[in-house]
């Protein structure tokens, strides 16, 4: 495969940008292969600078829900770009999309604008704070929640115990104020609270988590975390940036019946185009500047271009709810192919369009399940994938994203790829 325009362009990057890229995972270290630099994107292709043309499971990381430029999307953004690109100020769109979000998660009665699910998550972490007055917040070995420094914590040594830094430049004494409990472990979360109970200002979770590869909650996992929140007076916050409005219009509210006090959304809101949000009770919200006294802000926030692609997104998503079996059909069928092709050599988990393959032997349930898989066997796969037109994420630990513009022939091409791949 031809590559030699994107590794001029890699090697031309590095000079200027860490790491030749503007977010890590961009780099594809971890599979050891030369990034694509993408020139242009339609439906469910992508193709790249030295015009190779790839199916594309990766969807910008999950936004491109209807597949690459949907026309109407485009013409929403270009009627935008038209009448101007920031006022910084209110706008009929920002009205219109919070509409849109409230309508499809009921129990969003309230929500802020901001420009990525980091942002979102940051502000509903320092809002958790502000409406319990309490300091510390829990969340889970493997979720991500976007690279705030509370939440770029990992968990000390020890059982339960305060969380320490994750990253270079986040301070000790922050970090302390993050707790890291296990996924699908009600018992580290009862842990967790018998120790901390009353400096606890909230829970924050992946409902379905996508950041160490797909790990579906347990029955009754996340039914037990609105249980012991509500118990304890804490806030238990869905960090709904991947699973919103992806595996049902309503996000994992609508699929596990679990209502939390605060919700954090990104990626598909924006239809593409930089969009996060963080929302939810009414009387928590009612707390963010200028209403309150948890302080917030933005200067692109609510943009009317970025709000124009969100607005024209979901706007399709809730008058096309048929879209969700469509996808629930494809990623079965992507799954079946999987399973077909490595048996019980490998996992696969999936909800409805996001899916992972994890390369070891039996479920996959937690982070130390998900860690104990074979990269390199992963890696060979995932070029064996790109080297014949797949785009799979270039990491065990993300997921595959499948959308509207999959053709089935493209998704049968996919399914025979894998079913021919030889180890
Ligand atoms: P952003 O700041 O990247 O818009 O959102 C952060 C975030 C928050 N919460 C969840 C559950 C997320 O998955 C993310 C970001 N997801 C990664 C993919 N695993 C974005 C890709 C990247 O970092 O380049």
């Amino acid at each position: 495969m031809i590559e030699e325009k994107s590794q001029e362009l890699f090697a031309a990057s590095q000079e200027l940008i860490p790491g030749g890229v503007n977010s890590p995972v961009r780099a594809f270290r971890s599979v050891n292969r030369i990034p694509r630099f993408i020139a242009h994107a339609k439906g469910d292709r992508i193709t790249d600078v030295d015009n190779n043309e790839y199916i594309d499971y990766v969807c910008s990381w999950g936004p491109a829900i209807l597949g690459h430029a949907p026309v109407f999307v485009l013409n929403a953004v270009h009627r935008a770009v038209d009448e101007g690109l920031s006022f910084g100020a209110p706008t009929a769109r920002e009205l219109e999309l919070a509409r849109l979000v409230c309508g499809m998660m009921p129990h969003v009665a309230s929500l802020r604008l901001v420009n990525s699910g980091t942002e979102a998550v940051m502000s509903a972490v320092r809002l958790a704070r502000g409406f319990t007055g309490k300091n510390k917040i829990l969340k889970f070995r493997g979720c991500y929640h976007g690279h705030s420094d509370a939440m770029l914590v990992k968990a000390g040594s020890g059982s339960i115990t305060s969380g320490v830094p994750d990253s270079l430049g986040v301070p000790e004494s922050l970090a302390g104020d993050t707790l890291i409990a296990e996924y699908n472990s009600i018992a580290s979360v009862v842990s967790a609270f018998e120790k901390f109970g009353n400096q606890i200002a909230a829970v924050i979770v992946e409902p379905v988590a996508a950041n160490m590869g797909v790990v579906l909650p347990e029955p009754g996992f996340l039914e037990g975390l609105r249980k012991i929140t509500s118990d304890k007076s804490a806030l238990l916050i869905f960090d709904e940036v991947i699973t919103g409005f992806r595996i049902a219009a309503g996000g994992a509210s609508e699929c596990y019946g679990v209502i939390p006090d605060l919700v954090t959304l990104g990626k598909i809101i924006g239809g593409g185009m930089p969009v996060g949000a963080y929302g939810g009770r009414k009387d928590i919200m009612e707390m963010v500047s200028p209403l309150g006294k948890v302080y917030q802000a933005g200067t692109l926030s609510g943009n009317p271009v970025a709000t124009a692609a969100g607005i024209a997104t979901l706007s399709w998503l809730k008058n096309h709810s048929e879209l969700y079996q469509e996808l629930e059909e494809k990623g079965a069928l992507i799954e079946a192919s999987l399973r077909k092709r490595f048996g019980d050599t490998a996992a696969v988990n999936r909800r409805g369009s996001l899916l992972s393959v994890f390369f070891r032997p039996g479920s996959v349930s937690c982070y130390e399940d998900a860690v104990s898989s074979d990269t390199s066997r992963f890696n060979r796969f995932f070029s064996y994938m790109l080297d014949h037109g797949v785009y799979l994420a270039p990491s065990q630990f993300e997921a595959w994203f499948i959308s509207a513009a999959h053709t089935a022939e493209d998704i049968r091409r996919t399914c025979d790829l894998i079913e021919d791949f030889e180890e």
